[in-house]
């Protein structure tokens, strides 16, 4: 296929309530909606940059400049076999994984239509996938612990699979206690997205009694080194989300025993390839993978809710409902949880659902046509 045209649109989606993480509180998402065609068919990805550098150097405005001066130019005109063939083609773009993953998701959702598969079919080359993947929910830090309580018990009510909950320096300890003595049978687990030290073991490891399924990314985002030492003195398993950025940082963390377990998001590693590399790495090193998010919108959710029906992701992931955490998403219908706690796996063809371009439009600050 050779792409014959190439969209793009930043997108300012509102949340229905705030989300607070170690890094900020934020009222919406902003992302890169890259729109391509050829031969009639139409595919769409999603680079899910926020508005800012804050859980990575990455932002909407990087995403967009990446995409329109490096990336696009890379194929455009180029007959492409596979949508993998693309990720040597953007080699020569150091880091940028959301820009790159943007434009891959694109052109895997459009390859998909071509073959008038689901794109889950894609991923598993064919192998059956399953027909339905449980959902876990991931709850924001919150201005009381009555507020995180209400939170549980709604996603609880809702069925998700487990509580990922988020701590930071002064919400940790006493909050996941006072959480666990409430309930204390639920699949629970912390994220600090990156908020500790070091010299924090003792306070991470008042953590162990509560047990925790993991701590994701306790420490630095570039760092693998303490995460090890740090492992050796929790009983509770390390995940890693920030630090772990391709299949040759899955081997080196599993070389050194920086964690147990990987949180994949195809949007950090640079992409559906990578990201089935990450996947394949992590089985090899008998580490378990379950499927992160960034807030995506309907586009970037179908391309994870696709990526998780691979065989190695055997945890709940955070692929909750577009109702999590929006309105009104960019998708016709929305993804909606079932009564199971549970996200059904599109059998239509690449991602599955419409996109609900007058929603685009409405949530669009810019759009170009690159050609
Ligand atoms: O660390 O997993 C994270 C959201 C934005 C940035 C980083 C993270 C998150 C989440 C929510 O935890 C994931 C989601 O529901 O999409
Ligand atoms: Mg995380």
């Amino acid at each position: 296929m050779i792409v014959e045209r190439l969209d793009l649109f930043h997108v300012r989606m509102p949340f229905r309530r705030h989300f607070e993480t170690s890094f900020g509180r934020s009222l919406g998402h902003e992302a890169v909606i890259v729109r391509v065609e050829s031969e009639g068919a139409v595919g769409w990805g999603e680079a899910a940059a926020s508005s800012g550098p804050f859980y990575s150097a990455e932002d909407v405005f990087t995403a967009w400049h990446i995409v329109c001066e490096h990336l696009a130019p890379a194929i455009r005109a180029r007959e492409i076999q596979h949508p993998s063939d693309v990720r040597p083609l953007f080699a020569f773009v150091r880091g940028n994984p959301m820009a790159k993953a943007g434009m891959e998701m694109a052109l895997w959702d459009l390859a998909a239509k071509h073959r008038g598969v689901p794109l889950a079919l894609m991923y598993n080359d064919g192998f059956p996938a399953p027909s339905e993947l449980p959902a876990g929910i991931s709850l924001g830090v919150e201005d009381t612990l009555t507020q995180l309580l209400d939170r549980i018990e709604e996603a609880l009510a809702a069925k998700y699979h487990r509580i990922k909950m988020k701590i930071k320096p002064g919400w940790d300890v006493e909050i996941v206690r006072k959480v666990r003595e409430s309930h204390p049978e639920i699949p629970l687990m912390v994220d600090a997205n990156a908020a500790y030290q070091l010299h924090d073991v003792e306070r991470l490891r008042q953590l162990d009694e509560f047990r925790l399924m993991m701590i994701e990314q306790p420490l630095a985002y570039d760092d693998l080194v303490d995460h090890a030492e740090l492992q050796k003195e929790l009983k509770t398993p390390i995940c890693l989300d920030e630090s772990i950025r391709s299949a040759a940082d899955v081997r080196k963390a599993a070389r050194i025993g920086a964690c147990r377990i990987v949180n994949l998001k195809q949007a950090r590693v640079g992409g559906p390839t990578e990201a089935i590399k990450v996947h394949d790495a992590c089985r090899a090193a008998g580490m378990p993978v379950w499927c992160g998010g960034l807030l995506e919108t309907g586009i970037g959710r179908l391309h994870n809710i696709a990526l998780a029906t691979l065989p190695n992701f055997t945890l709940p992931g955070d692929i909750s409902a577009s109702s999590r955490y929006y309105e009104r998403d960019l998708i016709d219908p929305p993804v909606r949880l079932t009564d199971r706690g549970t996200i059904a796996v599109p059998t239509g063809p690449g991602i599955g659902h419409a996109v609900d371009e007058d929603a685009l439009a409405a949530f669009s600050v810019r759009q170009e046509r690159l050609w």
